[in-house]
């Protein structure tokens, strides 16, 4: 009798282990299947921090749509329960849109409906990921993690418009930038397209994420020296670096790609283009700052070890 039931208990034990590792297997084939065919898009976390100094900076106390260059804009939103803030984006058609977003009380979900973007939002982590619409259009966005008794309630919208119906007050002002074509590049036009979706349009980053270039860049140049300014800007910087008293360790990418003249303009942008942080001692960079420094095949780890000396 005791032997029957042990060998019925046993049987039942096998089928349940094998149950749980066909599962195991089948989760692991679904999230490579969703790979193959949807590709992956996942969310950069970018920043941990108090929620009380995420919620405090610019980017989510005023959160909404801010145009960085023709062609991209930024959108920011905060998830509370039971809304999003603002409930609605608007942005133009074909733009490449970065997306900042952060909880304020608890987790929510943030699924844009007909995309494949679907992000966890955590209270204290700012998630940060870009999607390029390609179809007019008013998109439901979901919260898609239970939050509380008005979860069902919990929706919002990304409305998608023609680029000749889109406007936004900083488009203005990065169209007035490129005026004179003699000037060479325009320092402002440069930093807009290439730093500020990680610097913001007010050159003060996100603390914990991206450190400010407002204030910091004539800080590097005083403390580091004009070489290091310039192999920082050609080669990049990776590794845990300390900014007015905020640690960073993300990675910096490598601007190689532009030319000296462009690296010497966005460079200068950073000393003297930002509204309280002039920094009128420092010499202007010239192109030949830059010139001089490339080809020397450094890496980001390198230029940390040079910011370490
Ligand atoms: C994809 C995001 C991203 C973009 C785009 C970007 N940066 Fe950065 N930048 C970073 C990160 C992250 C760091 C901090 C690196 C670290 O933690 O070591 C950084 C650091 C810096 C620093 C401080 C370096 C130091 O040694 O203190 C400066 C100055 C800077 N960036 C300027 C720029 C400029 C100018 C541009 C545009 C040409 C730019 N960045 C574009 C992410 C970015
Ligand atoms: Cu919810």
């Amino acid at each position: 009798m005791r032997e029957r039931q042990h060998q019925q208990i046993a049987r039942w034990e096998r089928i349940w282990l094998a149950f749980s590792g066909l599962m195991t297997v089948m989760f692991i084939l679904l999230i490579a299947y969703n790979l193959a065919t949807e590709g992956g898009h996942i969310a950069q976390r970018t920043a941990k921090a108090s929620p009380e100094q995420i919620l405090a900076q610019d980017v989510f106390a005023n959160p909404g749509v801010r145009a960085l260059a023709p062609g991209r804009v930024q959108a920011s939103m905060v998830a509370r329960a039971f809304s999003f803030q603002p409930q609605d984006v608007r942005v133009p058609v074909g733009s490449e849109v970065t997306f900042y977003l952060t909880a304020s009380d608890v987790q929510h979900g943030f699924q844009i409906e007909r995309t494949n973007v679907n992000v966890q939002l955590i209270p204290g982590e700012i998630a940060r990921l870009v999607y390029t619409f390609d179809q007019p259009g008013s998109y439901r966005v979901t919260c898609n993690e239970y939050c509380g008794i008005g979860h069902h309630d919990m929706l919002g919208t990304v409305t998608v418009v023609p680029a000749s119906q889109w406007s936004a007050p900083a488009r203005a002002a990065a169209a007035a930038a490129d005026d004179d074509p003699d000037a060479g590049p325009d320092g402002a036009t440069v930093y807009a397209t290439h730093c500020a979706s990680c610097h913001q349009a007010n050159g003060r980053g996100v603390a914990g994420a991206f450190p400010p270039v407002a204030g910091h860049m004539a800080e590097l140049t005083r403390e580091q020296g004009r070489a290091y300014v310039a192999q920082m800007m050609l080669y990049g910087v990776q590794g845990p670096i300390e900014v007015e008293g905020t640690t960073y360790s993300g990675v910096m990418p490598a601007w190689s790609q532009l030319s000296d003249a462009e690296l010497a303009a966005v460079t200068n942008h950073a000393l003297t283009g930002f509204e309280g942080y002039e920094a009128d001692d420092v010499e202007p960079y010239a192109p030949d700052e830059f010139a001089e420094q490339r080809g020397l095949g450094l890496s980001a780890a390198d230029v940390l070890e040079r910011r370490n000396e």
